[in-house]
């Protein structure tokens, strides 16, 4: 009888025959392989050792400077039918895809060693966890991978266990822009990625295999694979609720995730826990609420903006242990970004003398910090529980400048769908491309859905079925401004207002005024002790612009209709419902 990992052997001697490596290496995940790996990087500049007293086993990585974010318009979902995609992806036919990537991988690591990487995306005995294999001739891709995942012998076991695993084949090629593919084959379940050495592009459990190809599994198996952090909210009786909240790329998630609770509020017993800060898989429990599990092990978090006022549990939990990429330097040898206030950078993102005078930011606006999760304070010990942690409320928010209060909660499911596909929110650098430009980006999936967005939307209706206890759903808007450009709420810490507020709506303990978009908090409504704001924003921050909003609505329903008659009737009926309801 066969071993059940031959198809995972014959499979890496397949990529051996086409990539021709000069070595072959399965990684364990041990303390030792690491240590070799990170010494042969530091011999050879991938990794640039970081002052040893103030970040003790920390290091410095610069990339390519044409390979610093994901790069959507090169990354192709590639299902036997075009429309199972949907006019949300790249789409190319599957054996086009696969002939074109197998030209780029062909002999593409000779005189390389290629890495074979078993890993589990979520806690190692979780029936909720997928296993995966990453093939890479990156030592730094390996590096992160084990903080990311649950790297090595643990993984390669259940795999033998179960038989079965995502495939993700991926090679830095020549580093050339012109030669980056990221490519999905979700009924394959395999991902080849060619050309980046870039978190979002190259470490395949992430974007690629827990979002992409999760999503399209979890499709078929009832459940989701969503782009959310997972934070556990202890209140003063020591009881917690789990709330999960999407949010495009670069918007806060880590910062929410990591929230420490306003003086007042920590006086009281407040206390805010870290599941996740990215990625949650969910799936209905036995009593009908939805389990969630975080299936990633560490943080690949944005470095500009962290700081002690912003987000002190991520700074102590990147004081040691963690590798950064392309962030500035200080004069003695520590990692420098701006909004870090504190040091001064000497040497910028790219390793050049940093020039003030040029005014351009000294670390790269998507440089980043790879950590494990363990090092964070509020690292809750239900992350590592195989059964996840039930789900009270689903947030939605985005980057929204005008129009969109600070918090309504939406009336019922199918209007907290319609609430999600709606979402819109203005671009990143996490992704190449312009930003600061408005865009719908559907319960911040845009650029991770692995399948048409409309049989995703209808997928997310199915879950409203009888037994259900599902999670109220709300939508929140962190970025509104005044007139004079500024943001108009606080955020950071005094975001726990609108999550507890959200907690007692689910109590059925705090009130709301009905309106044809939701249910918005008066500012009654919200513990606002302690904070200031101006007549502008209490105007804005809980106000209702019924003009804009028909105006909104019209775009939504032009959205909707974008994806023809596989868009679910539901979603046209919640939105008409709405539109109506505002007069248009
Ligand atoms: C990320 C992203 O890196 O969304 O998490 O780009
Ligand atoms: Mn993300």
């Amino acid at each position: 009888m066969g071993s059940r990992l031959d198809a995972l052997n014959q499979w890496v001697l397949e990529v051996a025959r086409l990539t021709r490596p000069a070595a072959i290496h399965w990684c364990d995940g041990s303390d030792t392989e690491n240590a070799q790996l990170v010494a042969q990087m530091e011999a050879d500049g991938t990794l640039i050792r970081l002052n040893e007293e103030t970040h003790p086993n920390s290091w410095l990585h610069r990339s390519h400077p044409d390979d610093v974010a994901r790069v959507e318009h090169l990354t192709f979902v590639c299902t036997s039918e075009r429309e199972d995609a949907g006019p949300n992806n790249h789409w190319m036919a599957p054996a086009d895809a696969h002939a074109k990537m197998d030209a780029l991988f062909d002999g593409c690591m000779r005189g390389r060693t290629m890495y074979v990487i078993p890993y589990c995306m979520g806690p190692i005995d979780s029936p909720l966890s997928r296993c995966g294999v990453e093939i890479t001739d990156s030592p730094y891709v390996v590096a992160n991978m084990r903080v990311m995942t649950r790297m090595g012998a643990a993984a390669l076991a259940r795999i033998e266990r179960e038989g079965s695993f995502i495939k993700g084949l991926h090679s830095i090629g020549e580093l050339d822009p012109n030669r980056r593919f990221i490519v999905h084959f979700p009924e394959e379940l395999t991902i080849k990625s060619f050309g980046s050495g870039y978190g979002g592009n190259a470490l395949l459990g992430k974007k690629c295999h827990a979002l992409r190809i999760a999503s399209h599994q979890a499709r078929s198996e009832g459940w989701l694979a969503e782009h959310m952090l997972i934070l556990g909210i202890e209140n003063p009786q020591g009881e917690t609720h789990y709330i999960a909240a999407a949010f495009p790329s670069a918007c806060g998630k880590t910062n929410l995730a990591m929230l420490i609770p306003p003086e007042g509020y920590r006086e009281d017993g407040w206390k805010v826990w870290t599941i996740g800060d990215d990625i949650c898989w969910m799936r209905p429990g036995p009593d009908g609420r939805l389990y969630a599990i975080n299936p990633e092990a560490g943080f690949f978090g944005v470095a500009p903006g962290t700081s002690i006022n912003s987000n002190p549990n991520a700074l102590e939990t990147i004081a040691h242990d963690t590798i950064f990429t392309n962030v500035a330097v200080t004069a003695d040898n520590q990692p420098w970004w701006e909004g870090l206030n504190h040091g001064q950078p000497v040497i910028d993102w790219r390793g050049n003398d940093y020039d003030f005078s040029k005014g351009t930011p000294a670390a790269h606006p998507n440089s980043r910090f790879t950590v494990s999760a363990r090092q964070c304070p509020s690292y809750s010990h239900k992350a590592e529980d195989a059964q996840g942690v039930p789900i009270s409320a689903i947030v939605f928010g985005g980057r929204r400048a005008s129009l969109v209060p600070l918090v309504f909660e939406a009336r019922d499911w199918t209007h907290g769908v319609l609430v999600g596909a709606a979402m819109g929110s203005e671009t990143t650098a996490a992704a190449t491309g312009a930003v600061g430009v408005m865009r719908r980006d559907p319960m911040a999936m845009k650029p991770f859905c692995g399948y048409n967005f409309a049989d995703y939307f209808g997928h997310w209706l199915s879950f409203d079925k009888p037994g259900a206890q599902l999670p109220k759903v709300f939508h929140v808007n962190w970025f509104r401004k005044g007139d004079d450009g500024k943001f108009l709420w606080p955020g950071f810490g005094d975001n726990l207002r609108v999550l507890e507020w959200m907690i007692k709506r689910v109590e059925g303990k705090a009130g709301a005024v009905e309106t044809p978009i939701g249910n918005l908090p008066k500012e009654a409504d919200l513990n606002l002790d302690g904070v200031r704001l101006s007549d502008e924003a209490r105007a804005k921050l809980f106000g209702f612009d019924a003009d804009g909003w028909r105006n909104e609505f019209a775009s939504i329903g032009e959205f909707l209709r974008e994806y023809g008659p596989r868009m679910p009737e539901a979603l046209h009926a919640e939105q008409q419902r709405i539109a109506g309801a505002l007069g248009a």
